[in-house]
């Protein structure tokens, strides 16, 4: 089955998006999603000048050909750029091979191993007043899990949200240009244990609860935040350090019993292959898109599986659709599946421009089987929406040095 045409959307429904069309010569497509926060065009020029003309004519079937090709054919293999390129042609591909096999993709992974995707949501808020009454509401909705971030006190429009929009701190606003924020770790160690523990003083110890420190602190800070926030038994916490220097989780694996999570960033099994041998980490956070695809995934997971860590991807607003549909499958087949981010059920217009369905039901989300990923692309609701540039904030040290996000 050849390929015939491979198109790069970019539009913008609330935030930027890029989408991965092929059509092959049946005219069956398939959809993945490129999408890079904050260099998504970067990621467009990568897939339309140095992948797509490679492509054209070659058999859709030979995924893990095709994949192996874009990566190391092209010599240079990492790179999240590359990386979100490669993965977005590799979830098209397995969409194709699902509809071309009238089969959901989990089937071709070897079916379900349970019936529904436990998720987490996300409570944010200005005051731990605020994060406690958006945490009622979602366990009202029927969430069992809730990642919890909250402002630091005098640290204005800070960690959690962004100030002018409550409800979420990673908005692309209307700037041209990275918005910039404020850092403490001292006020931020001292106020978060506090979150928590109003957090089981008000609801108990049934909803699972989970913090993102945005590789924030030092691993020896981390190790006292992890131990601080031991009596209010997280889930885990996420991303306490930066990742490229694994050991750094190493040191806080012999301080605290409070799980730890991370990968959003892992680009490949490689980045992430320390810390799992070692059993430094319990959740990695790798999705599909920015992990290369569902080729590579499926043997990350195969590969955690080996070592008690769980499946746990990045599920953030920047990831589309295309991509929460593509985890739907992964997460139904694979065996060490732990826990799915979730930001809810899309505002009017990313739902005119991306057609799919999911329901959350004590917990769980569900959705129904369709060939491929059950997901849809409107190209022409799309072309309401054209891309601009924006960014994350970035985040500076009260005296100025720039910090992690
Ligand atoms: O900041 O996706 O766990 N979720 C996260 C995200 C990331 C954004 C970066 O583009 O850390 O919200
Ligand atoms: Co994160």
């Amino acid at each position: 089955m050849r390929i015939k045409d491979i198109k790069v959307f970019v539009c913008r429904p609330g935030r930027n998006f890029v989408t991965v069309k092929i059509i092959t010569e049946n005219d069956t497509y398939g959809l993945g999603d490129a999408t890079l926060n904050g260099r998504e065009m970067a990621v467009v020029a990568y897939l339309e000048q140095h992948i797509v003309p490679c492509l054209i004519g070659k058999d859709a079937h030979q995924i893990e050909d095709i994949w192996h090709y874009l990566y190391k054919g092209a010599y240079w293999q990492n790179g999240a750029v590359s990386i979100a390129a490669i993965g977005a042609i590799d979830m098209a591909l397995w969409d194709i091979k699902g509809k071309l096999a009238h089969m959901p993709v989990y089937q071709l992974l070897g079916g379900k191993s349970r019936k529904g995707v436990r998720v987490y949501g996300h409570a944010n808020g200005e005051t731990i007043e605020e994060v406690l009454k958006n945490l009622g509401t979602m366990i009202k909705k029927g969430y069992k899990a809730v990642r919890l971030q909250c402002t630091i006190p005098n640290t204005k429009g800070t960690y959690g949200t962004m100030e002018g929009k409550k409800n979420y701190y990673e908005l692309q606003g209307n700037r041209p240009l990275p918005p910039e924020q404020k850092w403490s770790t001292t006020k931020y160690m001292n106020f978060i244990p506090e979150l928590f523990k109003q957090a089981r003083e008000k609801f108990g110890y049934e909803i699972e609860l989970c913090h993102d420190v945005h590789s924030r602190l030092t691993p020896i800070e981390a190790s006292r935040l992890g131990k601080l926030l031991e009596p209010y038994k997280l889930l885990f916490i996420e991303d306490p350090v930066t990742t490229e220097n694994a050991e750094g989780y190493k040191i806080i694996r012999e301080h605290t019993n409070t799980p730890l999570a991370a990968g959003e960033k892992f680009n490949t099994l490689w980045d992430a292959k320390e810390m799992i041998q070692n059993q430094w980490i319990d959740y990695v956070r790798t999705a599909v898109t920015h992990g290369g695809g569902l080729t590579p995934l499926k043997k990350l997971a195969d590969f955690a599986s080996l070592y008690h860590v769980r499946m746990a991807p990045h599920g953030a607003p920047d990831l589309s659709p295309v991509c929460l549909m593509a985890h739907m499958h992964f997460n139904l087949w694979a065996p060490n599946f732990g826990v799915q981010e979730f930001i809810g059920f899309g505002t009017p217009e990313l739902n005119e421009v991306f057609h799919y369905k999911v329901e959350l039901k004590e917990g769980l989300l569900y959705m129904d089987d369709k060939p491929g990923w059950g997901v849809d692309f409107d190209e022409e609701a799309a072309k309401k929406y054209p891309y601009k540039r924006s960014y994350l904030p970035i985040n500076r040290l009260e005296d100025g040095t720039l910090w992690n996000w």
